[in-house]
């Protein structure tokens, strides 16, 4: 099997992928794996919120949508010595990214001085850095890269047909124009979406097409499943028609899909494994996801947190590192 990176996909050939009997699929995908990664090494990442809620966006799914009544409290742009004092937590239990996240449509420019100093400040602890800040300009993103950010992430969420029936406020085009402009900044891209929102598959093969057929691949691509949030017109979707949560299956053949698509890039495997159980996680390890959200929290839902990851690497001789330099304390437990 060939090791090139192609960016030519066409929607037929993912749509191709997607059918072939789930052997085969899982099978191809680890060998494509195996030919770009170690294979046994997951890469850990932490999220925090630094800036939570009353956003001005109406993403469908979103507890953090000013437009939604759900149960969270909004809160203000936390200060960097509270950042700062939760990334070297999470270095402490072993995560090599620390992701900082703020639910804006797009950063305020009087925000920009603390931004920079909380990427400077947790880069200088040894972590890599990620901020998701919505809608980037180009002075902004200068200022990232100045600082020396490691990844932006900033997510195309589905197909570009079904994007538009999640989120009004602003376009698919829009989040490709910051996803060039980051890329240009030479910043690497994070970026992914989430399945399980009453999507189809052509939906799916539509979102892993975009992804896949960018000018480079996403370094980092988080596949998500849908966390439901009470109050958010996807969340309650859920709550009504429970058979719209992504099937399990469906789930592991999106992350192969991407794995084959994206043969460099790390496929991180991150909302929603509190509900998936450790055999679909497994399954997807086996299909090519190579990195988790560590901790107990995501931004402002519940994640598994680090005993149950410890168990699950445990048995599945995981370690949680991507280089496999130094087996984390995850790995070892
Ligand atoms: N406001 C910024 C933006 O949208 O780019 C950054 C934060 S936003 C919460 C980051 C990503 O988290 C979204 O693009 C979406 O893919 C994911 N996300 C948000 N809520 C989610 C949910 N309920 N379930 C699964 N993924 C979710
Ligand atoms: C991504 O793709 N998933 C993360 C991160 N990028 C920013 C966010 C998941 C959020 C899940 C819902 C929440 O905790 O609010
Ligand atoms: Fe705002 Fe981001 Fe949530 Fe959309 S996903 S409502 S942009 S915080």
């Amino acid at each position: 099997m060939s090791k090139a990176i192609r960016h030519d996909w066409t929607r037929d050939e993912i749509a191709a992928l997607f059918e072939l009997p789930f052997n085969d699929l899982v099978w191809q995908a680890q060998a494509v794996h195996r030919q770009h990664h170690d294979p046994n090494a997951v890469q850990l990442s932490t999220l925090l919120s630094i800036k939570t809620g009353g956003c001005a966006e109406n993403c469908g799914y979103c507890s953090q949508s000013a437009s939604y009544e759900t149960e969270l409290k909004a809160s203000k742009l936390m200060m960097v010595d509270e950042v700062l004092a939760a990334a070297r937590e999470a270095k402490a239990a072993g995560s090599e990214r620390f992701c900082m996240g703020a639910a804006w449509r797009s950063p305020k420019d009087r925000d920009m001085d603390a931004i920079v100093s909380m990427v400077e400040g947790v880069k200088a602890m040894g972590l890599e850095t990620c901020m998701t800040l919505g809608m980037l300009s180009d002075e902004q993103t200068g200022r990232l890269a100045e600082a020396g950010l490691d990844y932006y992430n900033h997510n195309i969420d589905s197909s570009p047909e079904y994007y538009e029936k999640v989120v009004t406020t602003r376009t698919f085009d829009d989040r490709l124009s910051t996803l060039d402009r980051v890329r240009k900044a030479g910043i690497n891209v994070c970026s992914g979406g989430i399945v399980g929102m009453g999507e189809d598959r052509a939906d799916r093969v539509g979102f892993l097409h975009a992804l896949a057929t960018l000018p480079e691949h996403p370094g980092s691509v988080p596949i998500n499943a849908l966390v439901p949030i009470k109050g958010t017109p996807l969340g309650d979707m859920l709550e009504g028609l429970p058979e719209a949560r992504i099937d399990d299956i469906e789930f592991v053949r999106t992350v192969a899909v991407a794995r084959i698509t994206m043969p460099g890039s790390v496929v991180r495997l991150s909302a929603g494994r509190e509900s998936m159980g450790e055999a679909t996680q497994a399954l997807c390890f086996l299909a090519g996801a190579n990195s988790i959200f560590t901790g107990d929290r995501l931004l402002t839902t519940g994640n598994q947190g680090s005993d149950a990851d410890g168990r699950l690497f445990a048995k599945l001789g995981l370690t949680g590192s991507i280089n496999n330099a130094e087996p984390q304390a995850l790995a070892a437990e």
